[in-house]
């Protein structure tokens, strides 16, 4: 059975567990603490130390570069989902480095500063190193300060994807593509502490939500 190593908070784990529930497969959830690496390190052979990893079989798959989508490509072609079409594959790529930077930029910070509701107390201190290694002493209380500057700088970020979702059921086709997915993941992880929503404004993107958050491949078959 597949398994997928993450965390379960994590946007880019989001978007391969969304894809694997939409394949219909059965899989199996490993969730690890976000600080310790070990079982990805032993199951990539001290390669990776990233979630997501996907296991399948004797096969273990991880992302090579930040903008590769290995894992994505795995599960499509094992799945054939029509996720990655060839005559999309730039344009996909575009789309999805704005969404891997831009929209999880902001949707990561707004969420992680709720990380003691989120982040298990044992975590803590792990997680706020971390954070704070990257980004800064304080980081945290910052993002929790700045709440109402991301939020603004998000939803001005999300317009051109309600204005996608307004003219067809998904973001570049009438059936989604790993965009989708991907987007999905990212907004995941900003709704993941309970204390936003998407923009009221954008009631297109609300539906779409709605939809790739519940289908699964049987509706295009
Ligand atoms: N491009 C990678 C990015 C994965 C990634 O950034 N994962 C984060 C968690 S959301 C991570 O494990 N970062 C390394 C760390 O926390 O030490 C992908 O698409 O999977």
């Amino acid at each position: 059975m597949i398994e997928l190593v993450q965390v379960p908070y994590s946007p880019f784990c989001i978007v391969q567990r969304r894809i694997l529930e939409f394949a219909g497969t059965k899989f199996k959830l490993i969730n690890i603490p976000n600080p310790d690496r070990s079982l990805v390190w032993k199951l990539t052979r001290r390669r990776y130390y990233e979630v997501p990893v996907l296991k399948d079989g004797r096969n273990v798959i991880f992302e090579t570069s930040p903008d590769s989508q290995v894992i994505g490509k795995y599960l499509d072609s094992k799945f054939g989902m029509g996720l990655f079409p060839a005559d999309m594959e730039g344009v996909q790529s575009i789309i999805w480095r704005y969404i891997e930077s831009e929209i999880e930029g902001r949707g990561f910070k707004l969420n992680d500063a709720y990380y003691e509701e989120n982040v298990p107390r044992g975590e803590h201190l792990g997680f706020i190193r971390h954070k704070e290694r990257k980004f800064g002493r304080g980081c945290l209380a910052r993002w929790r300060e700045q709440q109402e500057q991301l939020l603004a700088e998000l939803t001005e970020l999300l317009l051109p994807f309600e204005e996608m979702v307004t003219h067809r059921p998904f973001l570049i086709d009438q059936r989604p593509r790993f965009v989708d997915f991907d987007l999905f993941g990212m907004l995941e992880n900003f709704l993941y502490s309970g204390h936003y929503s998407l923009p009221s404004r954008y009631a297109q993107l609300i539906e779409w939500h709605r939809r790739i958050g519940s289908i699964t491949i049987q509706s295009f078959q």
